[in-house]
């Protein structure tokens, strides 16, 4: 049930005092090995011995992706590049991409956090990991290989990609876990389908997925559909990869890792702390890090954190499952619109496929939405007069979930494109 209870279980005050010993060393070590980050305590008027308490934390600058882009490749580092023994990096869609190194230390940690992750979603050392997350530089293959090795289970590599193949391994190979992000479990589980194969016949007994934002109502489709527990797990690079916090078998929230990291959340406008329980965006701080330590991490997700005891005996924070990034975030007319709401809504909606595109245009210098929608088959070989009840039903359900008006485009089964690892939600078409 846990992969390292003492330290899962610890009680609060003594996690309080590890995590306040961790920060000061962090610190400390930034402060005297990273210029860029020793001129902003500099100008802020901190300096390493200020930290006293967990709140001090507060005190300390923020980092951004920016700070990363500015440094490129290896100005954060903190240890010097014979240290170093992995590199990974993000694609980079804008600007250059952001690139984390660790030492062999960070490695081990890293791979003992999966092992404890896997662990938590109810993996042991008798399954078979299918691990369908890309291997590369993106962190999720490589960061849960490790940890799933670590546990013992039997782990097959087999990336993204190559939707048949991994179906036959699945059925050849007994996997009874599977990893991959939760949009690429919904496409295999049409090619599942498609060969005429049911779930049954498979020894699938749980999914950990992660890397985008999925909403309840994906977690319960996918679930029914392939007749399994799914789990959340939550990571970013820029802190190390998968295994920052993942769901237990209660599926209420995702305990943090906090011997690892400190998590807050801010009001992204004000950059204020705000209490416990509201939401906001995360900002994470590692504090067990040594190549890459990275103080005050604006992830852009929202989310928020719960306090209460988890039944499962686990003493660390859980945070929500995340809304969204606010990258994704589609402001229309003033509203906030997160892709994973639009999810939840035609999730509910018969005839819908859990198959969706936010499409944003400026006409007349408004913002406009429109939302594309598969249909079943069943649904397309309909009269027009029922798409076109369902298209007005859907647009409907949208405006009063999300408070603003959305068209809905329906279009063909299997016409929009399908996703092998993290899904394209949101195609913005406005030049601005
Ligand atoms: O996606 C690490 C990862 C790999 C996590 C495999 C889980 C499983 P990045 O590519 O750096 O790292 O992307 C990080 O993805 O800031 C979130 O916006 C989003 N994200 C990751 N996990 C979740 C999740 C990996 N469970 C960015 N729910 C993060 C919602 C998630 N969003």
């Amino acid at each position: 049930m846990y992969w390292n209870q003492e330290i899962e279980c610890l009680p609060r005050n003594e996690l309080e005092k590890l995590k306040l010993r961790r920060l000061k060393e962090t610190v400390f070590r930034i402060y005297s090995f990273v210029p860029s980050y020793q001129a902003k305590m500099d100008k802020a008027g901190i300096s390493p011995g200020d930290i006293r308490t967990l709140e001090d934390i507060s005190k300390l600058p923020f980092t951004t992706k920016q700070d990363l882009r500015d440094n490129y490749p290896f100005g954060l580092f903190t240890v010097p590049m014979s240290d170093v023994v992995r590199i990974h990096s993000s694609s980079g869609t804008t600007g250059k991409p952001t690139v984390v190194g660790y030492s062999r230390r960070d490695i081990d940690g890293w791979a003992d956090l999966m092992a404890r992750a896997l662990i938590c979603a109810g993996a042991t050392r008798y399954s078979v990991v299918q691990n369908a997350y890309g291997y590369g530089l993106f962190t999720g293959g490589l960061g849960v290989h490790y940890g799933a090795e670590k546990i013992g289970a039997s782990v097959i590599p087999s990336s993204g990609g190559n939707t048949k193949r991994q179906i036959m391994m699945m059925q050849d190979f007994g996997t009874t876990v599977l990893t991959c992000t939760p949009s690429y479990a919904m496409y295999m589980h049409e090619v599942l389908s498609e060969m005429g194969i049911s779930p049954s016949d498979l020894k699938l007994k749980s999914g950990i997925f992660g890397a985008e934002p999925w909403s309840e109502d994906m977690r319960r489709q996918l679930e029914e559909k392939w007749g399994i527990d799914a789990y959340d797990i939550y990571g970013l690079s820029e802190m190390m990869g998968p295994g920052v916090a993942i769901e237990c078998p209660e599926k209420v929230g995702l305990h943090i890792f906090e011997d690892h990291f400190i998590a807050e959340i801010i009001d992204p406008e004000t950059e204020e702390v705000l209490p416990l329980g509201e939401k906001g965006e995360l900002v994470l701080t590692t504090v067990n890090k040594e190549a890459l330590p990275i103080i005050r991490y604006r992830t852009r997700d929202l989310t928020s954190l719960i306090a209460e005891p988890c039944p499962c005996g686990r003493t660390h924070v859980r945070m929500n499952k995340v809304l969204g990034r606010s990258d994704d975030m589609v402001i229309i007319r003033g509203v906030n619109v997160f892709p994973s709401q639009v999810e939840s809504v035609l999730l509910n909606i018969e005839n819908v496929e859990p198959y969706y595109l936010l499409v944003v245009e400026r006409k007349n210098n408004l913002d406009e939405l429109e939302v594309w929608v598969e249909v079943s088959e069943k649904a397309f070989s309909d009269e027009i007069r029922k798409l076109e009840r369902l298209e007005k039903q859907i647009s409907k359900e949208l405006e009063s979930s999300l408070g603003v008006y959305a068209k809905v485009k329906l279009v063909e089964p299997k016409s929009l494109q399908r996703s092998e690892g993290k899904a394209k939600r949101v195609e913005d078409r406005r030049v601005l």
